[in-house]
């Protein structure tokens, strides 16, 4: 483990369990609700595995059915072992087949005000015809396929076009640098990148192709590179490497049958940031994903497929956007929003004038995105008709309770549900979450586990709480889980399954309260969580002493009002160099991506280590947070800290 604990948050949630609203689902919204009372939880309690089935056979479409639910040899996990289905079958094809081709899938919305309206037909054919694409590139059942592209509809037809041949796509989020991408190709060994020429934000182009082209010459399994013309922005194409998509598909068949896949064939890899500077190729597999993403898009959404139009606005590039933008949503057959943009071009109300534009009734977005619109002002929603809502979600990481109410009265209108929804990369799909039709929630807490998944608190000595805090673990396999970390199954058991024997452990500490509500304290590990996004502090480490002037570096997440936790670096030059910390920021933007750029880059002739040489983050968070340091006797040396102090301080008036 490393030097932090949940007790660090402790005090913050004590305050906030203070405070004792309660908010239970209103009538009316239980009279149309999919499920109210207990009655699912109670099915599933009394057998997991058939309550899993049951999901299964109800939501997903086999070719042929499964011989065992489940076969559990711990940690790995096999779910529906002898069935087998098609992913974009049930995403597509079956819609069609039921006579909802017209159906939109898709309200598309370009930043700079461009739409697009794609049914499932639409969808169909151009998915059918891309798979055929990459099935003339060479590209067979197994083979891994990575993509880079903008919020675009191409990359959803990219990723169901892996699927519909059996091709593990690896999806990676368009700002992440060329060496990020060039570091995850390599790991999977990707034979083909689908890509763009650019992509829009914040009202400019933002070139991707030069970064493809970049991770290309340090990538040598990559045989051909699809583009897609999104910015119009000027590219060089590599003769016999570089197609565009938009040739490949003229005259491409849109008939390419949907093959039927094992229900544990791998259908993608997404990679997160775990506590090493390496990032974890996350495994997920066909028929217990689909399951699980499809189960918990219609039920913590109560999503009525017929009516309902679902906008989650996370980019593609996350596990938020794979399971809830292109696989449950699709396979629930329901009409979504897709927008490319950021929510403040041109104006700052441009979310808002997109539910009214298309009477968005299910919203789904980010703590810090709620609390950058608190800064907005009220006025900005409240320019539009946004009573189309009737749920709304967050997901990404602990919602402050100020932020919550703030969903609640300007978003909500006082009369929509929250499901502050838990879960992580690994989980494949929600996990603990209010269900809208059935569940009091408290703003803050994201309550109870789903029907269907078991979770527990548990002290360092592994015994399960009651009341009071700890770490958060999972104690029975779920359809959605990972199942492994491409390439090294030692990294899988030891992260996951080594610190409580025959537990998940997912690295965040949660709190149970007198009522069992769940609240969340963060991560307990070395992984920050910056706008929802995971970046590891050793990765960030890593690119700061990757630059030449740089010869240590400490990284710490720090409270953020609106990001959450911010990156702040405390760096050692050395001997003889100089260097700005504006360079050091962009030095790090271009190893890893302006996600991880630091907000604040402290120079320092030294680090607080202890006698052992381990570097004290606690301390260096306590002085990007503006604390006193308290007792600093295991230092071995603390003079550094009174300059490193007033530096802070004049970092926090500006
Ligand atoms: C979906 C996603 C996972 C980490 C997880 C938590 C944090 C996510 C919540 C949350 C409190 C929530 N996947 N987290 N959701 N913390 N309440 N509702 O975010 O792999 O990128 O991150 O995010 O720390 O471990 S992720």
């Amino acid at each position: 483990m490393s030097d932090t604990g949940p007790g660090e948050a402790h005090d913050t949630i004590d305050a906030l369990l203070d405070e004792q609203r309660t908010f239970p689902p209103a009538d009316d919204f239980v009279e149309q609700a999919l499920v109210a009372g207990t009655f699912l939880y109670d099915e599933a309690r009394q057998d997991d595995e058939g309550f899993w089935a049951r999901q299964a056979a109800d939501l997903v479409d086999w070719s042929q059915e499964w011989d065992t639910i489940l076969d559990w040899q711990l940690p790995y996990a096999n779910w529906f072992g002898g069935g087998t289905l098609n992913v974009a079958h049930n995403c597509l094809d079956r819609h069609v087949e039921a006579g909802k081709g017209d159906k939109v899938a898709f309200h598309w919305e370009g930043e700079p005000g461009d739409t697009r309206t794609i049914t499932y037909r639409d969808l169909l054919d151009e998915v059918s015809q891309f798979a055929n694409v990459l099935k003339g590139l060479g590209v067979e059942q197994g083979d891994r396929v990575n993509i880079y592209l903008p919020m675009i509809p191409e990359a959803a037809v990219a990723m169901l076009a892996c699927a519909r041949i059996g091709a593990p796509h690896s999806v990676v989020f368009g700002g992440f640098s060329s060496q990020s991408l060039a570091d995850r190709i390599n790991d999977a060994e990707a034979k083909v990148l689908i890509t763009a020429d650019g992509g829009y934000r914040r009202g400019e182009v933002f070139p991707l192709k030069p970064a493809a082209d970049e991770a290309c010459d340090a990538s040598p399994t990559i045989d051909h590179v699809v583009v897609v013309k999104r910015g119009g922005n000027d590219v060089t194409m590599v003769e016999d490497r570089d197609h565009w998509y938009h040739e490949l598909m003229d005259g491409a068949s849109t008939d390419c049958p949907a093959e039927p896949m094992d229900a544990e064939h791998l259908l993608f890899l997404l990679y997160t940031s775990g506590t090493t500077g390496k990032p974890k190729g996350i495994m997920h597999t066909t028929g217990g994903y689909l399951t699980h993403a499809t189960f918990t898009h219609r039920y913590v959404f109560d999503l009525h497929p017929d009516t309902d139009v679902f906008w989650c606005t996370a980019d593609v590039g996350w596990i938020t956007g794979h399971s809830y933008i292109v696989y449950g949503p699709l396979s629930n057959g329901c009409t979504q929003v897709m927008y490319e943009g950021v929510p403040n071009h041109p104006g700052n109300d441009r979310f808002w004038e997109l539910v009214e534009k298309y009477g968005v009734t299910i919203f789904y977005t980010a703590p810090t995105a709620i609390r950058t619109f608190m800064k907005w002002g009220a006025d900005e929603p409240a320019k539009h008709d946004l009573s189309s809502l009737r749920v709304l979600g967050t997901v990404g990481e602990p919602i402050n309770p100020e932020a919550w109410m703030w969903y609640h009265e300007h978003i909500g209108g006082g009369r929509c549900p929250i499901v502050d929804t838990w879960w992580q990369t690994e989980t494949g799909g929600i996990m603990i979450s209010p269900l809208p039709g059935a569940t009091t929630t408290k703003p803050g807490s994201a309550t109870f586990p789903l029907p269907g998944i078991s979770a527990e608190v548990v002290d360092d000595a592994g015994e399960s709480v009651d009341v009071g805090g700890g770490y958060l673990t999972l104690t029975r396999p779920w359809p959605g889980m990972l199942r492994g970390i491409w390439g090294d199954p030692e990294r899988y058991e030891e992260t996951y399954w080594s610190r409580f024997p025959g537990r998940y452990f997912a690295g965040d500490g949660a709190k149970l309260d007198e009522d069992g509500y769940l609240w969340l304290l963060g991560r307990v590990d070395d992984v920050m969580n910056v706008s929802g996004h995971r970046i590891s502090t050793t990765e960030v480490e890593s690119a700061l002493v990757s630059h030449p002037a740089v010869a240590e570096a400490a990284v710490v997440g720090a409270t953020d009002a609106t990001t959450g936790q911010a990156v702040i670096a405390y760096v050692i030059l050395r001997g003889g160099e100089e260097v700005d910390g504006e360079a050091l920021r962009a030095h790090v933007a271009a190893e890893i991506g302006a996600i991880a750029k630091p907000k604040q880059v402290y120079i320092t002739p030294e680090l607080p280590k202890t006698r052992s040489g381990k570097i004290m983050r606690r301390l260096l968070r306590d002085v990007a947070e503006g604390r006193n340091i308290g007792d600093t006797t295991t230092l071995a040396d603390s003079s550094m800290f009174a300059e490193l102090q007033a530096k802070a301080a004049a970092a926090t008036e500006d």
